[in-house]
């Protein structure tokens, strides 16, 4: 599009437009600015006034138009979730699963079924971090040949309540307190102590989101799962039930705490621009899809109910069938129209797919269709492109708020004598319900089959590493240490005593409490369970540095040679390497040669990289040696585990930050040495660091 300064433009007048504001201009009309309803735009800067120092007129309906469009901006944003990211993709089954299912997108492997995914936190509001201790959710809207398939799950297995009728008290737990309007996108309260503390059904929820799995390195690097027991059903009306899940190709990390609160401040889009940059530098995150399929037999062997959602079924019980797998390769085009406008509904299945009785699910099939005629303003939410399906779609639905299409013809009831016969209900492929026996009593009450809370919670905690549980003992008691009600406190240690003695004895000394808990009665007795080593992310770390980000700070003087066998190290690793400066301009090498940074010290601290390496020269040490900032920045690389490269000459640098040599330590006396420090990274953290430098409390 042509534009032009108001000094290019032939025909800018100098009577109507001012220098001192920057005017873009275009000659062509084709590519003229216009108001919503058509009318060509002469100049977007400035009102319409009486004289130019007077005052603006209600006429101006550009003006109007403008802001009356900017003020309506914002929709209501999701009571819960409201904090997202969202990508587009495809999924892909390995092979046919008609055996199980007759859903249209699992039979074939040539077949990519497109998808839209949304990742999310739960308790913030749109604009708040991404890094607070929070359930992420995963939902994946499948744009299936026979209607969108919406599988709206989060990263954590079970979920904190067994019945819808206590999701609104607990989501207002947990949410700002209503008279002070804080915390914001934090559990560390004393309101959702209270509540969780009155409601055991949570304990094994609690497990999860006090473990590292509620402070994920990236959202590539989640699980993920349907929660609820489903059924799939295959072409000859047999049906199983079935557990999802999503396993990422990056494996499943996360970052520590102390690293989570100082991410939200140097970087509270971490997540969402983690996500963005792969996805736009091609290197697409991907999941797999695993099913624990499952009959009727085997449901009732379990010692406990499938259809109570704050249970799981340990995949050392049933296994997973790995199925297909998703791929996220496109940004979205535009964050409202696409991430914040997607609506999805649990509701939304397919032939192939059933529900299960969980009570849980059962309430969620009514709420999300609900909460969209207010966050989407009325019941045509479905054409907005991301909801739309790609399938054909007609029926006689018609009219309503926002309705953006223009149904043609007279007809709209059926059954009618018109219309071509066309459109009409289809027996042979339409959705129908596997038949299922109902005989029950109306009632208001909880099965007992769903009374167990304790022993899933204690078999988490004993499916964890040592220091997985350490970093559960820290969480509960920085949680607990932020309720000023002591009762509540004391109540928490009560079902943390019946969980695990080790778990209440930790919680209890980091809190400092001389108090006795308060003593619980359990409904039913926890039982011990065989641990479950597919809990833990530790137990299960891959070596690998794909996806992970190395930070690479430089001095004048630095030597360029090692920073070229890094950078060649990182991309055979396919790890994203950044270098970091004193200041963004960067600086000169040895051999006298200027090397840019990408982000100066102070706009890349250590805690977003997974490791770091410091090739500073040694009058570069001394002078970073005196500063707070980068002290902190090599000193929290230290105490955040990380695998730390340093050249002889950075030494003083790092004794002046308390740094001690260790197997995470690493010299770099020449490029030869690269391959060590990298070897070392691909594991991570030095975890045995940890024990040295902190303890719970
Ligand atoms: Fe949701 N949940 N939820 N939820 N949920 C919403 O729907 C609700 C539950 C989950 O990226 C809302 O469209 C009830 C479990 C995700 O847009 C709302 C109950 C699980 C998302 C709602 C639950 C989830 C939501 C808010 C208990 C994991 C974000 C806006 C009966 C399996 C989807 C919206 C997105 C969003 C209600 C419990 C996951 C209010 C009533 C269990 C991932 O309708």
């Amino acid at each position: 599009m042509p534009s032009r300064t108001p000094a290019q433009s032939k025909k800018s007048k100098a009577a109507a437009t001012s220098p001192a504001e920057t005017h873009q201009q275009t000659d062509d009309k084709k590519a003229a600015l216009t108001t919503n309803h058509g009318v060509p735009i002469s100049d977007n800067q400035n009102s319409l006034k009486a004289g130019v120092r007077g005052p603006t007129l209600i006429e101006d309906f550009v003006l109007r138009e403008k802001i009356t469009h900017f003020d309506h901006e914002r929709i209501p944003e999701r009571i819960v979730h409201a904090r997202g990211s969202g990508a587009h993709g495809y999924f892909q089954v390995y092979e046919s699963l008609a055996e199980i299912t007759k859903a249209a997108f699992l039979q074939d492997p040539k077949v990519k079924t497109e998808v839209f995914v949304r990742f999310s936190t739960v308790a913030g509001g749109a604009g708040s971090g991404d890094m607070p201790r929070d359930v992420r959710g995963f939902a994946t809207k499948f744009y299936t040949s026979e209607g969108n398939y919406d599988l709206v799950g989060n990263n954590i297995p079970v979920f904190f309540i067994q019945d819808a009728m206590k999701f609104p008290d607990l989501v207002h737990s947990v949410k700002m307190e209503p008279d002070r309007g804080f915390p914001q996108a934090a559990s560390a309260h004393v309101n959702f102590w209270d509540f969780v503390s009155l409601s055991p059904e949570t304990m094994h929820m609690l497990m999860w989101t006090m473990s590292d799995r509620a402070i994920p390195r990236s959202l590539r690097m989640i699980e993920g799962f349907g929660v609820h027991t489903f059924r799939l059903v295959n072409a000859k009306g047999e049906s199983h039930f079935v557990k999802f899940h999503w396993r990422p190709k990056l494996g499943t990390a996360s970052v520590l705490w102390d690293e989570a609160v100082k991410i939200n401040g140097a970087d509270p889009d971490f997540h969402r621009r983690d996500l963005w940059d792969a996805i736009a530098k091609g290197d697409f995150p991907e999941w797999e899809m695993g099913l624990q399929v499952f009959d009727e037999e085997t449901a009732a062997s379990l010692d406990f109910d499938v259809l109570d959602p704050t249970k799981l079924i340990p995949e050392e019980i049933i296994p997973l069938r790995m199925v297909g797998k998703l791929v996220l390769n496109r940004n979205p085009d535009n964050f409202f129209a696409e991430t914040e406008q997607v609506a999805f509904l649990p509701s939304n299945i397919v032939p192939g797919i059933e529900f299960s009785n969980d009570p849980l699910l059962q309430g969620r099939l009514f709420s999300y269709q609900d909460t969209q005629l207010s966050r989407l303003g009325g019941p045509n939410f479905h054409q907005i492109p991301v909801n739309a399906p790609r399938c054909p779609m007609h029926n006689f639905q018609r009219d309503g708020l926002r309705q953006m299409q223009v149904p043609k013809g007279r007809v709209n009831y059926e059954p009618n004598s018109f219309d071509g016969g066309k459109p009409r209900e289809c027996p042979m492929h339409g959705f129908t319900s596997v038949p299922e026996e109902l005989d029950g009593t109306k009632i208001r009450k909880r099965s007992e089959t769903f009374s167990d809370h304790y022993s899933q919670a204690r078999l988490f905690f004993r499916s964890m590493t040592e220091t997985e549980q350490q970093h559960i003992i820290s969480a509960f008691s920085f949680e607990l240490a932020k309720v000023e009600t002591k009762a509540i406190r004391l109540r928490m240690l009560g079902h943390l005593a019946i969980i695990d003695a080790d778990l209440y004895a930790g919680v209890k000394e980091a809190l400092g409490m001389e108090q006795d808990a308060e003593a619980i009665q359990p409904a039913v007795a926890p039982r011990d369970l065989a641990p479950s080593p597919a809990l833990s992310i530790l137990a299960k770390a891959p070596a690998t540095l794909r996806g992970r980000k190395i930070g690479v700070l430089i001095t004048d003087g630095f030597d360029s040679n090692l920073l070229s066998a890094l950078q060649k190290a990182a991309a055979k690793e396919k790890a994203t390497l950044m270098i970091v400066a004193p200041k963004v301009g960067g600086v000169t090498d040895a051999a006298g040669t200027r090397t840019e940074a990408d982000a100066p010290i102070s706009g890349a601290p250590s805690v977003i990289f997974d490791t770091v390496a410091i090739l500073a020269s040694e009058a570069g040490a001394q002078d970073l040696a005196a500063q707070a900032g980068p002290l902190d920045w090599v000193s929290n690389a230290f105490a955040h585990l990380k695998i730390m490269g340093h050249t002889a000459e950075a030494q003083p640098l790092l004794d002046a930050a308390g740094v001690k040599a260790d197997e995470g330590v690493i010299p770099l006396p020449n490029d030869k040495a690269v391959k060590r420090y990298i070897e070392a990274a691909k594991n991570g953290r030095l975890w045995q660091r940890e024990p040295t430098l902190r303890r719970p409390g």
